[in-house]
């Protein structure tokens, strides 16, 4: 493993930026999709005097292209549709402002991540390689600190020794303890005695960080379902979630990726890490509509601050307000 692999990233330098607001970071988060998003619509309507047919089926093509997916921009357009009068004069605005509203509706109706209860919680962090489950993980506590909780993490990628490193880099930058143990590991026992100790310390939420992996890797997904009854095991009653780390950068590829490792896995919600870096963010919309799994959060960054909720409205707004 190389010495870079096992940097991670430094702490955004102006701390204006560390405690930027949730508007200000998911702007951020969606620039280059959001630029993505206005051009395609703008494409779409450029000279058109009228929202007729043709003008909406050019709509259409440009949001599947912006990688909303094809049932989603073909819904958004059929509600459109059903309410636009015969040869209306296009007005820009007003369509833009319509888009944002059915397209917050759509996300509105898309099923929504259980709430917080009290009492402690097991997040359990899947996914194939490279999506951003360690650092997501980082974020976690972070997030979790600034609530004030008590957290402890579990190196459960006991494949790679760098993945325990890299855990503890950024547990020892956070303040938070680490649950380890040698490289090849049963990763189920690692979650064994996080849970163990979490007892014992009184914490509130077990962050698990776990190996990328393939839905077609047999022998790995069997590692997950052990995991799981380990959890249920010893931390029974606590609230349980297993959240699927996904790439925004590979666009529809990490729909693809996610209906294929729900076959293999439950999962209870998403988190669509790198929106920072792409411009196809829209996907977040066919995730959402498409494998009907809440979307929990989204990664605007490489820094442990760089976690947002998702929230339809304002999601819908900053993409295409
Ligand atoms: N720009 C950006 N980079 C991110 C984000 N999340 C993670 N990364 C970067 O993506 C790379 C991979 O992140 P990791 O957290 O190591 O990914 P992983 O899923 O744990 O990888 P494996 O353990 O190898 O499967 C790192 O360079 C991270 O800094 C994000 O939201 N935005
Ligand atoms: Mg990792």
């Amino acid at each position: 493993m190389s010495e870079e692999r096992l940097q991670i990233a430094p702490e955004s330098a102006a701390p204006e930026r560390r405690k930027s607001s949730f508007w200000g970071k998911l702007k951020r988060g969606l620039l280059m999709t959001h630029t993505e998003v206005f051009d395609r619509v703008e494409a779409a309507i450029e000279g058109r005097a009228v929202l007729d047919e043709e003008t909406l089926e050019h709509l259409e093509e440009g949001l599947i292209a912006a990688d909303l997916g094809v049932e989603t921009a073909l819904e958004l357009v059929d509600e459109l549709r059903r309410d636009v009068k015969q040869r209306e004069a296009l007005d820009p605005l007003r369509l833009r402002e319509r888009l944002v509203d059915e397209m917050a509706l759509l996300l509105l109706d898309a099923p929504r991540p259980a709430p917080r209860r009290p009492g402690p919680l097991v997040t359990l962090l899947v996914g194939v390689n490279g999506v951003g489950k360690t650092t997501t993980a980082a974020k976690l506590a972070r997030r979790a600190l600034a609530d004030g909780e008590r957290v402890l993490l579990a190196a459960a990628d006991t494949f790679r020794a760098a993945a325990v490193e890299q855990l503890t880099l950024w547990a020892q930058r956070l303040e938070v303890d680490v649950v380890k143990q040698g490289p090849g590991a049963d990763p189920a026992a690692v979650v064994f005695d996080a849970l163990q100790a979490a007892r014992a310390r009184g914490v509130d939420q077990v962050i698990v960080d776990t190996a990328g992996r393939l839905h077609t890797k047999d022998h790995l997904m069997a590692e997950l379902a052990k995991i799981k009854r380990v959890i249920d095991r010893e931390a029974a009653g606590w609230q349980q979630r297993r959240l699927l780390v996904l790439d925004a950068t590979t666009g529809q590829n990490a729909v693809a990726q996610a209906r294929e490792f729900v076959r293999s896995v439950a999962v209870d919600g998403i988190i669509l890490a790198k929106l920072d870096g792409t411009a196809k963010g829209g996907v977040a919309v066919a995730i959402a509509r498409e494998l009907r799994l809440p979307i929990v959060y989204l990664g605007v960054g490489e820094a442990a601050d760089d976690l947002v909720e998702f929230r339809p409205r304002e999601f819908a707004a900053a993409l295409l307000g």
